[in-house]
């Protein structure tokens, strides 16, 4: 019904260089060919398509430490979050394609300059909280909650490209969902800033209607912050999307990622949307790939008022004979 109609407004991030494995730049567009704005349309919402970002091309970006072209992630980053920034000025919920997990370090900083507060709800078979001296690979995008969030402030030391972040997420908003493969450094920084987690552990116990009950009065605890949603598709089981970079075996099945998003988008705080880390060329085959795209895009309908018991027009009448 109108009085409910989201306005949703996308932006693709074809950017690989947080992590080694090229393919994940096209995430976007496979999204998008899977027809997802005309299903988001076909379910009410109001849909602009602010099309993709471009990406320069940054030479000689060596190393700093360990981690590996960090000129690019955070010059893209820095593109990134004004394009966020601008379409929630224009009054979207903003869903943002990718491209690898360390877009969210633009998306959370463009959203956060147009909300002050947020609450993050990250789904991810990872925790992606690793600082540029705990990163066992260099990759970035195991990387960008080190950057975002107050507390590890001190950790983080001067990166070409990076001096624009300004932490912008308390520890204590932020829920994960779906961990499963931790390292010990950022299992160490999760349980030192007491970050709320419900791992795949955390899952089999509860059930995924109580995780979610818990994750909202988390979130909700004290006033109503807007939500951001960082979805990483490694957090579904592998049987359902393989064709991502680093997956890792016992995740989220179908049902319960979609159950995850018909859940937030009822709090009515969903206010914007990482789709991250889908990479075609990590699938074996063509099945493969149409199993994770057609995933994420479904989360994506999930996370816009598609209901799985269907729903119908209010003023719906069975035509008489
Ligand atoms: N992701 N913890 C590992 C690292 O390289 O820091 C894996 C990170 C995976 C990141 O899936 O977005
Ligand atoms: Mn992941
Ligand atoms: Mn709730
Ligand atoms: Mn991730």
């Amino acid at each position: 019904d109108l009085h409910h109609h989201h306005c949703v407004g996308i932006i693709g991030a074809p950017f690989s260089k947080g992590q080694q494995r090229d393919g994940v730049q096209r995430g976007a567009d496979l999204i998008r060919a899977a027809g997802l704005v005309q299903k988001l349309k076909g379910q009410g919402c109001v849909v602009k398509d602010y099309g993709n970002l471009t990406f320069e091309d940054i030479p000689n970006d060596e190393p700093v430490g360990r981690l590996k072209t960090p000129r690019a992630v955070g010059r893209a980053n820095e593109l990134l979050a004004g394009a966020v920034q601008k379409i929630k000025s224009d009054g979207n919920t903003c869903v943002m394609l990718g491209g690898d997990h360390s877009l969210a370090i633009g998306s959370i900083s463009g959203h956060a300059a147009s909300r002050h507060e947020l609450s993050v709800l990250w789904v991810d078979a990872h925790a992606d909280i690793n600082t540029p001296l705990t990163t066992p690979t260099g990759n970035i995008h195991g990387q960008p909650l080190s950057y975002l969030i107050h507390e590890l402030h001190s950790k983080i030391p001067i990166i070409p490209n990076f001096s624009w972040i300004k932490p912008c997420v308390a520890a204590k908003d932020i829920v994960y969902i779906g961990l499963r493969d931790v390292d010990p450094e950022e299992h160490y920084i999760l349980k030192h800033l007491g970050i709320k987690t419900f791992s795949m552990t955390e899952v089999d116990r509860l059930g995924i209607a109580k995780v979610m009950e818990q994750t909202c009065d988390h979130m909700f605890s004290k006033v109503k912050k807007p939500i951001h949603l960082s979805f990483d598709i490694d957090a579904l089981d592998p049987s359902v999307s393989p064709a991502t970079g680093t997956p890792a075996a016992g995740g989220l099945t179908y049902r319960e990622g979609i159950y995850i998003t018909e859940h937030i988008c009822q709090t009515g705080l969903l206010s914007a949307v990482d789709m991250v880390e889908v990479n075609p060329k990590q699938g074996k085959t063509e099945e493969e790939i149409k199993s994770t795209v057609n995933a994420a895009v479904d989360l994506l309908l999930g996370c816009f008022g598609r209901v799985r018991e269907g729903s119908h027009e209010p003023d719906y009448q069975i035509p008489n004979p």
